[in-house]
Protein backbone atom coordinates (compact mmCIF):
# COMPACT_ATOMS: atom_id res chain seq x y z
CA UNK A 1 0.00 0.00 0.00
CA UNK A 2 2.65 2.43 0.81
CA UNK A 3 4.73 1.76 -2.73
CA UNK A 4 1.42 2.35 -3.64
CA UNK A 5 1.14 5.51 -2.69
CA UNK A 6 4.39 6.46 -3.61
CA UNK A 7 4.07 5.87 -7.22
CA UNK A 8 0.87 7.69 -7.03
CA UNK A 9 2.47 11.18 -4.80
CA UNK A 10 5.06 10.97 -7.70
CA UNK A 11 3.10 10.86 -10.93
CA UNK A 12 1.36 13.74 -9.26
CA UNK A 13 4.71 15.68 -8.63
CA UNK A 14 5.98 14.58 -12.00
CA UNK A 15 2.45 15.97 -13.54
CA UNK A 16 2.95 19.29 -11.86
CA UNK A 17 6.48 19.90 -12.59
CA UNK A 18 5.65 19.47 -16.31
CA UNK A 19 4.47 21.76 -18.72
CA UNK A 20 4.19 25.73 -18.29
CA UNK A 21 0.16 25.54 -18.19
CA UNK A 22 -0.66 28.36 -20.42
CA UNK A 23 0.04 26.07 -23.36
CA UNK A 24 -2.24 25.00 -26.54
CA UNK A 25 -4.24 22.29 -25.26
CA UNK A 26 -2.63 19.49 -28.08
CA UNK A 27 1.25 20.11 -25.91
CA UNK A 28 -0.47 18.56 -23.23
CA UNK A 29 1.89 16.79 -20.97
CA UNK A 30 3.31 13.34 -21.41
CA UNK A 31 2.40 12.16 -17.59
CA UNK A 32 -1.44 12.98 -18.75
CA UNK A 33 -1.03 10.00 -21.03
CA UNK A 34 0.03 7.59 -18.95
CA UNK A 35 -2.02 4.63 -18.19
CA UNK A 36 -1.69 2.56 -14.89
CA UNK A 37 -2.43 -0.63 -15.10
CA UNK A 38 -2.06 -2.85 -12.11
CA UNK A 39 0.50 -6.13 -12.02
CA UNK A 40 -1.22 -9.01 -11.00
CA UNK A 41 0.56 -11.97 -12.26
CA UNK A 42 4.12 -13.50 -10.60
CA UNK A 43 6.44 -14.74 -12.88
CA UNK A 44 6.77 -18.68 -10.97
CA UNK A 45 4.31 -20.50 -10.46
CA UNK A 46 5.47 -21.30 -6.95
CA UNK A 47 2.69 -19.77 -4.60
CA UNK A 48 4.89 -18.56 -1.64
CA UNK A 49 6.52 -15.66 -3.30
CA UNK A 50 5.66 -12.47 -2.42
CA UNK A 51 5.79 -9.61 -4.73
CA UNK A 52 5.76 -6.07 -4.95
CA UNK A 53 2.33 -4.67 -5.22
CA UNK A 54 2.34 -1.67 -7.41
CA UNK A 55 1.02 -0.14 -10.49
CA UNK A 56 2.84 0.03 -13.05
CA UNK A 57 3.18 2.99 -15.09
CA UNK A 58 3.06 2.33 -18.90
CA UNK A 59 4.10 5.49 -21.14
CA UNK A 60 2.21 5.05 -24.38
CA UNK A 61 4.54 5.17 -27.16
CA UNK A 62 1.62 5.06 -29.81
CA UNK A 63 0.12 8.15 -28.43
CA UNK A 64 0.54 11.33 -30.83
CA UNK A 65 -0.14 13.80 -28.31
CA UNK A 66 3.20 12.57 -26.77
CA UNK A 67 4.91 13.77 -29.24
CA UNK A 68 4.05 17.55 -30.12
CA UNK A 69 5.70 18.84 -27.31
CA UNK A 70 8.63 18.11 -29.12
CA UNK A 71 8.50 21.30 -31.16
CA UNK A 72 10.22 23.07 -28.15
CA UNK A 73 12.90 21.34 -29.67
CA UNK A 74 12.89 22.99 -32.95
CA UNK A 75 14.50 25.45 -34.65
CA UNK A 76 11.76 28.11 -34.44
CA UNK A 77 11.75 28.26 -30.45
CA UNK A 78 16.08 28.27 -30.56
CA UNK A 79 15.85 31.54 -33.06
CA UNK A 80 13.25 33.16 -30.75
CA UNK A 81 14.75 32.76 -27.32
CA UNK A 82 18.01 33.98 -29.14
CA UNK A 83 16.21 36.63 -30.55
CA UNK A 84 14.88 37.66 -26.56
CA UNK A 85 18.36 37.50 -25.70
CA UNK A 86 19.49 39.75 -27.75
CA UNK A 87 17.00 42.30 -26.64
CA UNK A 88 17.85 41.49 -22.91
CA UNK A 89 21.89 41.50 -23.98
CA UNK A 90 22.81 44.36 -20.87
CA UNK A 91 20.82 41.93 -18.63
CA UNK A 92 22.12 38.05 -20.01
CA UNK A 93 24.83 38.40 -22.07
CA UNK A 94 26.86 35.32 -22.98
CA UNK A 95 30.12 36.68 -22.44
CA UNK A 96 30.39 34.23 -19.73
CA UNK A 97 34.02 34.09 -19.13
CA UNK A 98 33.80 37.78 -18.66
CA UNK A 99 30.89 37.74 -16.41
CA UNK A 100 32.35 34.77 -14.49
CA UNK A 101 35.47 37.39 -14.00
CA UNK A 102 33.71 39.98 -12.93
CA UNK A 103 31.46 37.51 -9.88
CA UNK A 104 35.11 36.45 -8.87
CA UNK A 105 35.68 40.12 -8.30
CA UNK A 106 32.91 40.97 -6.92
CA UNK A 107 32.96 38.22 -3.90
CA UNK A 108 36.53 39.40 -3.67
CA UNK A 109 35.52 42.84 -2.78
CA UNK A 110 33.38 41.38 -0.71
CA UNK A 111 35.65 39.48 1.24
CA UNK A 112 37.83 42.40 1.32
CA UNK A 113 35.43 44.75 3.20
CA UNK A 114 36.30 43.87 7.04
CA UNK A 115 33.04 44.77 8.64
CA UNK A 116 30.49 42.19 7.06
CA UNK A 117 28.36 43.02 9.94
CA UNK A 118 24.42 42.98 9.28
CA UNK A 119 23.72 46.80 8.87
CA UNK A 120 20.83 48.40 10.89
CA UNK A 121 19.29 49.31 7.04
CA UNK A 122 20.27 46.07 5.84
CA UNK A 123 17.90 44.01 4.20
CA UNK A 124 18.15 40.38 5.39
CA UNK A 125 17.91 39.07 1.99
CA UNK A 126 20.90 40.85 1.24
CA UNK A 127 22.90 39.90 4.07
CA UNK A 128 21.84 35.91 3.88
CA UNK A 129 22.32 36.35 0.23
CA UNK A 130 26.52 37.55 1.01
CA UNK A 131 26.93 34.76 3.35
CA UNK A 132 25.55 32.16 1.51
CA UNK A 133 27.49 33.21 -1.80
CA UNK A 134 30.68 33.38 -0.08
CA UNK A 135 30.56 30.06 1.27
CA UNK A 136 29.00 28.12 -2.32
CA UNK A 137 32.03 29.56 -3.70
CA UNK A 138 34.43 28.33 -1.12
CA UNK A 139 35.68 31.35 0.70
CA UNK A 140 36.92 29.65 3.82
CA UNK A 141 38.45 32.46 5.56
CA UNK A 142 35.22 33.98 5.62
CA UNK A 143 32.97 31.38 7.76
CA UNK A 144 34.05 33.35 11.27
CA UNK A 145 33.21 36.48 9.60
CA UNK A 146 30.02 35.25 7.58
CA UNK A 147 28.26 33.68 10.49
CA UNK A 148 28.98 36.34 12.91
CA UNK A 149 26.27 38.06 10.70
CA UNK A 150 23.93 35.86 12.43
CA UNK A 151 23.86 36.91 15.96
CA UNK A 152 22.82 40.25 15.00
CA UNK A 153 19.08 38.41 14.46
CA UNK A 154 18.79 37.85 18.12
CA UNK A 155 17.77 39.97 21.08
CA UNK A 156 19.37 40.90 24.19
CA UNK A 157 17.76 37.74 25.26
CA UNK A 158 18.50 35.02 22.83
CA UNK A 159 15.26 35.52 20.77
CA UNK A 160 15.19 36.05 17.18
CA UNK A 161 13.97 39.17 16.04
CA UNK A 162 10.73 39.25 14.89
CA UNK A 163 10.98 41.78 12.58
CA UNK A 164 13.42 40.46 10.84
CA UNK A 165 10.95 37.24 9.96
CA UNK A 166 8.18 39.92 8.39
CA UNK A 167 10.10 39.54 5.05
CA UNK A 168 9.11 36.73 2.93
CA UNK A 169 12.40 36.65 0.64
CA UNK A 170 14.50 36.86 3.41
CA UNK A 171 13.31 33.93 5.27
CA UNK A 172 13.15 32.03 2.45
CA UNK A 173 17.34 33.05 1.95
CA UNK A 174 18.00 32.11 5.56
CA UNK A 175 16.12 29.01 5.32
CA UNK A 176 18.30 27.73 2.31
CA UNK A 177 21.57 29.24 3.99
CA UNK A 178 20.76 26.97 6.81
CA UNK A 179 21.50 24.19 5.33
CA UNK A 180 25.37 25.47 4.40
CA UNK A 181 25.90 24.40 7.77
CA UNK A 182 28.95 22.70 9.20
CA UNK A 183 30.13 21.19 12.35
CA UNK A 184 30.03 23.26 14.78
CA UNK A 185 27.75 25.52 13.84
CA UNK A 186 24.87 25.41 15.96
CA UNK A 187 23.38 29.49 15.41
CA UNK A 188 22.54 27.93 11.86
CA UNK A 189 21.02 24.71 13.01
CA UNK A 190 18.46 26.72 15.46
CA UNK A 191 17.47 29.11 12.74
CA UNK A 192 16.81 26.17 10.55
CA UNK A 193 14.27 24.75 13.00
CA UNK A 194 13.31 28.44 13.92
CA UNK A 195 12.30 28.66 10.52
CA UNK A 196 10.69 25.39 10.10
CA UNK A 197 8.66 25.61 12.65
CA UNK A 198 7.70 29.36 11.83
CA UNK A 199 6.40 27.94 8.18
CA UNK A 200 4.83 25.34 9.82
CA UNK A 201 2.52 27.26 11.52
CA UNK A 202 1.86 30.31 9.22
CA UNK A 203 -1.01 29.20 7.40
CA UNK A 204 -2.33 30.34 3.95
CA UNK A 205 -1.09 32.45 1.41
CA UNK A 206 2.69 33.18 2.90
CA UNK A 207 3.45 29.73 3.80
CA UNK A 208 2.49 28.34 -0.29
CA UNK A 209 4.25 31.39 -1.50
CA UNK A 210 7.10 30.78 0.06
CA UNK A 211 6.93 27.18 -1.15
CA UNK A 212 6.39 28.13 -4.83
CA UNK A 213 9.26 30.64 -4.87
CA UNK A 214 11.51 27.03 -4.26
CA UNK A 215 10.49 25.95 -7.78
CA UNK A 216 11.32 27.49 -11.39
CA UNK A 217 7.58 26.57 -12.46
CA UNK A 218 6.07 28.17 -9.98
CA UNK A 219 8.20 31.09 -9.79
CA UNK A 220 7.32 32.28 -13.39
CA UNK A 221 3.43 32.58 -11.79
CA UNK A 222 4.74 34.57 -8.45
CA UNK A 223 6.67 36.73 -10.59
CA UNK A 224 4.51 37.33 -13.50
CA UNK A 225 1.83 39.31 -10.55
CA UNK A 226 4.69 41.25 -9.42
CA UNK A 227 4.72 44.80 -9.89
CA UNK A 228 7.38 46.49 -12.41
CA UNK A 229 8.34 43.04 -14.13
CA UNK A 230 10.22 42.52 -17.41
CA UNK A 231 7.56 41.18 -19.87
CA UNK A 232 10.78 39.99 -21.99
CA UNK A 233 11.92 38.21 -19.03
CA UNK A 234 8.32 36.63 -18.88
CA UNK A 235 8.72 35.24 -22.39
CA UNK A 236 12.20 33.69 -21.92
CA UNK A 237 11.53 32.23 -18.67
CA UNK A 238 8.24 30.13 -19.81
CA UNK A 239 10.22 29.53 -23.70
CA UNK A 240 13.32 28.33 -21.41
CA UNK A 241 11.54 26.59 -19.44
CA UNK A 242 9.19 24.74 -21.66
CA UNK A 243 12.29 23.92 -24.18
CA UNK A 244 13.85 22.04 -20.72
CA UNK A 245 10.71 20.31 -20.31
CA UNK A 246 10.73 18.98 -23.94
CA UNK A 247 14.25 17.81 -23.83
CA UNK A 248 13.51 15.87 -20.23
CA UNK A 249 10.50 14.21 -21.95
CA UNK A 250 12.46 13.13 -25.23
CA UNK A 251 15.01 11.60 -22.40
CA UNK A 252 11.90 9.94 -20.66
CA UNK A 253 10.39 8.35 -24.00
CA UNK A 254 14.14 6.94 -25.27
CA UNK A 255 13.95 5.81 -21.54
CA UNK A 256 10.63 3.83 -21.99
CA UNK A 257 11.55 2.56 -25.59
CA UNK A 258 15.16 0.91 -23.73
CA UNK A 259 12.68 -0.20 -21.12
CA UNK A 260 10.24 -1.73 -23.20
CA UNK A 261 13.02 -3.64 -25.37
CA UNK A 262 15.18 -4.56 -22.39
CA UNK A 263 11.89 -6.81 -21.88
CA UNK A 264 12.09 -6.66 -17.93
CA UNK A 265 9.26 -4.94 -17.19
CA UNK A 266 7.36 -7.77 -19.08
CA UNK A 267 8.99 -10.79 -17.72
CA UNK A 268 9.20 -9.38 -14.16
CA UNK A 269 5.52 -8.63 -13.22
CA UNK A 270 6.12 -8.92 -9.68
CA UNK A 271 8.90 -5.76 -9.77
CA UNK A 272 8.08 -2.20 -9.72
CA UNK A 273 8.31 -0.74 -12.52
CA UNK A 274 10.35 2.15 -11.34
CA UNK A 275 11.23 4.26 -15.06
CA UNK A 276 9.69 7.41 -13.77
CA UNK A 277 10.64 7.22 -10.36
CA UNK A 278 13.96 6.25 -11.75
CA UNK A 279 14.17 9.37 -14.12
CA UNK A 280 12.96 11.67 -11.41
CA UNK A 281 16.26 10.84 -9.15
CA UNK A 282 18.63 11.79 -11.87
CA UNK A 283 16.19 14.60 -13.27
CA UNK A 284 17.15 15.88 -9.58
CA UNK A 285 20.40 15.29 -9.83
CA UNK A 286 21.47 16.65 -13.53
CA UNK A 287 18.25 18.71 -14.52
CA UNK A 288 20.58 20.68 -17.09
CA UNK A 289 19.46 20.18 -20.88
CA UNK A 290 23.19 19.05 -21.62
CA UNK A 291 23.00 16.41 -19.79
CA UNK A 292 20.69 13.71 -21.06
CA UNK A 293 23.71 11.18 -21.57
CA UNK A 294 24.31 11.22 -18.04
CA UNK A 295 20.39 11.32 -17.03
CA UNK A 296 19.96 8.22 -19.47
CA UNK A 297 22.98 6.02 -18.08
CA UNK A 298 22.51 6.64 -14.52
CA UNK A 299 18.80 6.12 -14.81
CA UNK A 300 18.95 2.99 -16.82
CA UNK A 301 21.02 1.57 -13.86
CA UNK A 302 18.78 2.45 -11.39
CA UNK A 303 16.06 0.91 -12.78
CA UNK A 304 18.23 -2.00 -12.65
CA UNK A 305 19.18 -1.59 -9.26
CA UNK A 306 15.33 -1.51 -7.93
CA UNK A 307 14.82 -4.77 -9.72
CA UNK A 308 17.45 -5.98 -8.33
CA UNK A 309 16.37 -4.64 -4.90
CA UNK A 310 12.64 -6.24 -5.51
CA UNK A 311 13.96 -9.73 -5.86
CA UNK A 312 16.50 -9.72 -3.20
CA UNK A 313 13.55 -8.06 -0.95
CA UNK A 314 10.41 -9.58 -2.37
CA UNK A 315 10.27 -12.34 -4.58
CA UNK A 316 13.43 -14.49 -4.30
CA UNK A 317 13.79 -17.26 -2.38
CA UNK A 318 16.71 -17.54 -0.25
CA UNK A 319 18.90 -20.25 -1.73
CA UNK A 320 18.28 -18.58 -4.91
CA UNK A 321 19.95 -15.21 -3.74
CA UNK A 322 22.31 -17.29 -2.71
CA UNK A 323 23.06 -18.21 -6.33
CA UNK A 324 22.71 -15.09 -8.09
CA UNK A 325 25.17 -13.42 -4.95
CA UNK A 326 27.74 -15.78 -5.94
CA UNK A 327 26.93 -15.12 -9.81
CA UNK A 328 27.82 -11.98 -9.50
CA UNK A 329 30.58 -12.39 -7.41
CA UNK A 330 32.44 -14.72 -10.14
CA UNK A 331 31.31 -11.64 -12.53
CA UNK A 332 30.98 -14.46 -15.17
CA UNK A 333 28.28 -14.86 -17.57
CA UNK A 334 28.69 -18.49 -17.41
CA UNK A 335 28.03 -18.29 -13.72
CA UNK A 336 24.08 -17.67 -14.51
CA UNK A 337 23.70 -21.10 -16.15
CA UNK A 338 22.82 -22.27 -12.30
CA UNK A 339 20.12 -19.60 -11.65
CA UNK A 340 16.53 -19.86 -12.33
CA UNK A 341 15.16 -18.66 -15.75
CA UNK A 342 12.97 -14.80 -14.23
CA UNK A 343 16.72 -14.57 -12.77
CA UNK A 344 19.02 -15.03 -15.73
CA UNK A 345 16.62 -12.72 -17.61
CA UNK A 346 17.72 -10.08 -15.07
CA UNK A 347 20.82 -10.70 -14.45
CA UNK A 348 21.96 -10.70 -17.87
CA UNK A 349 20.41 -8.09 -18.64
CA UNK A 350 22.11 -6.24 -15.98
CA UNK A 351 25.47 -7.72 -17.53
CA UNK A 352 24.73 -6.76 -20.75
CA UNK A 353 23.87 -2.95 -19.84
CA UNK A 354 27.01 -2.79 -17.90
CA UNK A 355 29.30 -4.29 -21.05
CA UNK A 356 27.10 -2.35 -23.54
CA UNK A 357 27.46 1.74 -21.64
CA UNK A 358 30.98 1.39 -19.76
CA UNK A 359 33.26 -0.46 -21.83
CA UNK A 360 33.90 3.19 -23.88
CA UNK A 361 34.61 4.65 -20.82
CA UNK A 362 36.56 1.87 -19.16
CA UNK A 363 38.84 1.96 -22.19
CA UNK A 364 39.24 5.57 -21.90
CA UNK A 365 40.75 4.63 -18.53
CA UNK A 366 42.60 2.07 -19.15
CA UNK A 367 43.75 3.50 -22.33
CA UNK A 368 44.67 7.51 -20.81
CA UNK A 369 45.46 6.44 -17.22
CA UNK A 370 46.69 2.69 -17.50
CA UNK A 371 44.31 2.48 -14.82
CA UNK A 372 41.71 -0.66 -14.76
CA UNK A 373 38.64 1.08 -13.10
CA UNK A 374 36.38 -2.32 -14.28
CA UNK A 375 37.89 -3.28 -11.14
CA UNK A 376 35.42 -0.58 -8.82
CA UNK A 377 33.01 -1.28 -10.96
CA UNK A 378 33.22 -4.51 -10.22
CA UNK A 379 33.98 -4.19 -6.44
CA UNK A 380 30.52 -1.84 -5.70
CA UNK A 381 28.09 -4.38 -7.63
CA UNK A 382 29.14 -7.66 -5.54
CA UNK A 383 28.83 -5.51 -2.50
CA UNK A 384 25.54 -4.11 -3.22
CA UNK A 385 24.22 -7.70 -4.00
CA UNK A 386 25.83 -8.96 -0.94
CA UNK A 387 24.67 -6.42 1.31
CA UNK A 388 21.24 -7.10 -0.53
CA UNK A 389 21.60 -10.66 0.68
CA UNK A 390 22.52 -9.87 3.82
CA UNK A 391 19.35 -8.13 4.44
CA UNK A 392 17.49 -11.08 3.07
CA UNK A 393 18.78 -13.45 4.95
CA UNK A 394 17.92 -11.29 8.19
CA UNK A 395 14.70 -10.95 6.90
CA UNK A 396 14.32 -14.61 6.64
CA UNK A 397 15.68 -15.78 9.93
CA UNK A 398 13.90 -12.95 11.41
CA UNK A 399 17.08 -11.43 12.75
CA UNK A 400 16.72 -8.89 15.03
CA UNK A 401 19.78 -6.35 13.99
CA UNK A 402 21.51 -2.85 16.07
CA UNK A 403 21.53 0.07 14.43
CA UNK A 404 25.15 -0.13 14.08
CA UNK A 405 24.84 -3.45 12.47
CA UNK A 406 21.55 -2.25 10.30
CA UNK A 407 23.45 1.07 9.39
CA UNK A 408 26.88 -0.33 8.20
CA UNK A 409 25.13 -2.97 5.55
CA UNK A 410 22.07 -0.12 4.27
CA UNK A 411 24.37 2.36 3.53
CA UNK A 412 25.85 0.23 1.16
CA UNK A 413 22.23 -1.31 0.09
CA UNK A 414 20.82 2.13 -1.01
CA UNK A 415 23.02 2.08 -4.15
CA UNK A 416 25.01 5.15 -3.94
CA UNK A 417 28.27 3.31 -4.20
CA UNK A 418 27.04 2.30 -7.71
CA UNK A 419 25.67 5.26 -8.76
CA UNK A 420 29.26 7.23 -7.88
CA UNK A 421 31.26 4.55 -9.83
CA UNK A 422 29.26 5.28 -12.71
CA UNK A 423 28.97 8.49 -12.18
CA UNK A 424 32.51 8.42 -12.53
CA UNK A 425 32.78 6.73 -15.42
CA UNK A 426 30.31 8.80 -17.48
CA UNK A 427 32.16 11.79 -16.46
CA UNK A 428 35.69 11.28 -17.66
CA UNK A 429 37.54 13.35 -15.87
CA UNK A 430 40.90 12.65 -14.18
CA UNK A 431 44.24 13.44 -13.90
CA UNK A 432 46.69 9.90 -14.46
CA UNK A 433 48.05 9.97 -11.08
CA UNK A 434 45.85 11.02 -8.78
CA UNK A 435 43.23 8.73 -10.23
CA UNK A 436 43.40 6.17 -7.43
CA UNK A 437 42.95 9.18 -5.03
CA UNK A 438 40.27 10.43 -6.53
CA UNK A 439 38.51 7.81 -6.72
CA UNK A 440 38.57 7.36 -3.01
CA UNK A 441 37.67 10.80 -2.54
CA UNK A 442 35.06 9.59 -4.55
CA UNK A 443 34.19 7.02 -2.19
CA UNK A 444 34.15 9.21 0.65
CA UNK A 445 31.72 11.90 -0.18
CA UNK A 446 29.23 8.70 -1.49
CA UNK A 447 29.50 7.74 1.89
CA UNK A 448 27.74 10.73 3.45
CA UNK A 449 24.94 11.23 0.65
CA UNK A 450 24.88 7.13 0.76
CA UNK A 451 23.98 7.68 4.60
CA UNK A 452 21.58 10.52 3.82
CA UNK A 453 19.82 8.98 1.31
CA UNK A 454 19.27 4.98 3.27
CA UNK A 455 17.82 7.49 6.35
CA UNK A 456 15.33 9.19 4.43
CA UNK A 457 14.69 6.45 2.42
CA UNK A 458 13.77 4.14 5.48
CA UNK A 459 11.84 6.95 7.30
CA UNK A 460 9.91 7.73 4.49
CA UNK A 461 8.47 3.33 3.46
CA UNK A 462 9.95 1.38 6.24
CA UNK A 463 7.46 0.67 8.43
CA UNK A 464 9.17 -1.35 10.72
CA UNK A 465 11.69 1.63 11.16
CA UNK A 466 8.91 3.40 12.21
CA UNK A 467 7.47 1.06 14.82
CA UNK A 468 10.67 0.84 16.65
CA UNK A 469 11.68 3.41 19.54
CA UNK A 470 11.37 7.03 19.27
CA UNK A 471 15.28 6.62 20.11
CA UNK A 472 15.90 5.07 16.92
CA UNK A 473 13.93 8.40 15.29
CA UNK A 474 16.41 10.48 16.97
CA UNK A 475 19.88 8.65 16.39
CA UNK A 476 18.73 9.00 12.47
CA UNK A 477 18.13 12.33 12.75
CA UNK A 478 21.23 13.26 14.40
CA UNK A 479 23.04 10.97 11.84
CA UNK A 480 21.01 13.10 9.24
CA UNK A 481 22.38 16.06 10.14
CA UNK A 482 25.98 15.46 10.68
CA UNK A 483 25.86 13.64 7.77
CA UNK A 484 24.94 16.75 5.92
CA UNK A 485 27.76 18.87 7.53
CA UNK A 486 29.95 16.44 6.76
CA UNK A 487 28.98 16.78 2.84
CA UNK A 488 28.76 20.93 3.55
CA UNK A 489 32.46 20.57 4.18
CA UNK A 490 33.99 18.19 1.46
CA UNK A 491 31.52 20.67 -0.55
CA UNK A 492 32.64 24.10 0.47
CA UNK A 493 36.17 23.55 2.42
CA UNK A 494 38.10 20.83 0.92
CA UNK A 495 41.01 21.09 -2.24
CA UNK A 496 38.79 18.53 -3.50
CA UNK A 497 40.22 16.65 -6.58
CA UNK A 498 36.40 15.62 -7.52
CA UNK A 499 34.75 17.48 -10.19
CA UNK A 500 32.66 20.08 -9.48
CA UNK A 501 29.69 18.40 -11.45
CA UNK A 502 30.24 15.04 -9.31
CA UNK A 503 29.95 16.96 -5.66
CA UNK A 504 26.60 18.52 -7.55
CA UNK A 505 25.32 14.70 -8.61
CA UNK A 506 26.00 13.82 -5.04
CA UNK A 507 24.43 16.36 -3.24
CA UNK A 508 21.45 16.23 -5.65
CA UNK A 509 20.76 12.65 -5.08
CA UNK A 510 20.94 13.51 -1.88
CA UNK A 511 17.56 15.79 -1.88
CA UNK A 512 15.90 12.66 -4.27
CA UNK A 513 14.44 10.64 -1.49
CA UNK A 514 12.70 13.28 0.05
CA UNK A 515 11.01 13.80 -3.24
CA UNK A 516 10.49 10.42 -4.78
C1 LIG B 1 14.57 2.38 -2.91
O1 LIG B 1 13.70 1.29 -2.86
C2 LIG B 1 14.92 2.75 -4.26
F1 LIG B 1 14.30 3.79 -4.72
C3 LIG B 1 15.86 2.13 -5.02
C4 LIG B 1 16.35 0.75 -4.73
C5 LIG B 1 16.45 2.86 -6.16
C6 LIG B 1 17.88 3.18 -5.87
C7 LIG B 1 18.18 4.58 -6.12
C8 LIG B 1 19.44 5.03 -6.32
C9 LIG B 1 20.59 4.12 -6.29
C10 LIG B 1 19.70 6.47 -6.58
P1 LIG B 1 13.56 0.53 -1.45
O2 LIG B 1 13.05 1.49 -0.42
O3 LIG B 1 12.81 -0.74 -1.65
O4 LIG B 1 15.10 0.22 -1.16
P2 LIG B 1 15.62 -0.60 0.09
O5 LIG B 1 17.11 -0.59 -0.03
O6 LIG B 1 15.11 0.10 1.31
O7 LIG B 1 15.06 -1.98 -0.05
MN1 LIG C 1 13.41 -2.72 -1.23
MN1 LIG D 1 16.42 -3.69 -0.28
MN1 LIG E 1 13.43 1.30 1.64
MN1 LIG F 1 16.32 -0.96 6.77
Amino acid sequence: MALRLQVQSTLSYSKSLIYYSRLPQRQQSIVSNMKCRASTHSCEPTSNRRSVETFIVVIQNDCKNNLNFLTYLGKAFIIRTKKLKEQKKHRLDDRSMGQIEEIKKALDSIVCKKDMKTKENESLHATVLRFRLLRQHGYQSTYNCGLGIFIHLKDNAGNFKATYFEDEKGILSLYEASHLAIEGESTLEEIKHFIRTLLNKINGNMESNLAKQRLARWFIDVYEKKENIVPVLIELAKLDFNMIQAVHQENAIDLSKWWKNLGLRDKLTFARDSMIQSFLWTLGSNPEPQFSDIRMELTNFIMLITTIDDIYDVYGLLEELELSTDAVERWDVKAMEQLPDYMKICFFALFNTLFNTINESAYFHLKTHRFDCLLFLKKVWIDLCKSYLLEAKWYHNSHKTTLEEDLNNTVVSIGGYVMCVHSFFVLQQTTPEEDFDCLSQYLSIAHWSSMIARLANDLGTSVDELKRADVLKSIQYYRHQTAWKQINKDTFTNDSLLPQLYIKINVNLTGMPLCV
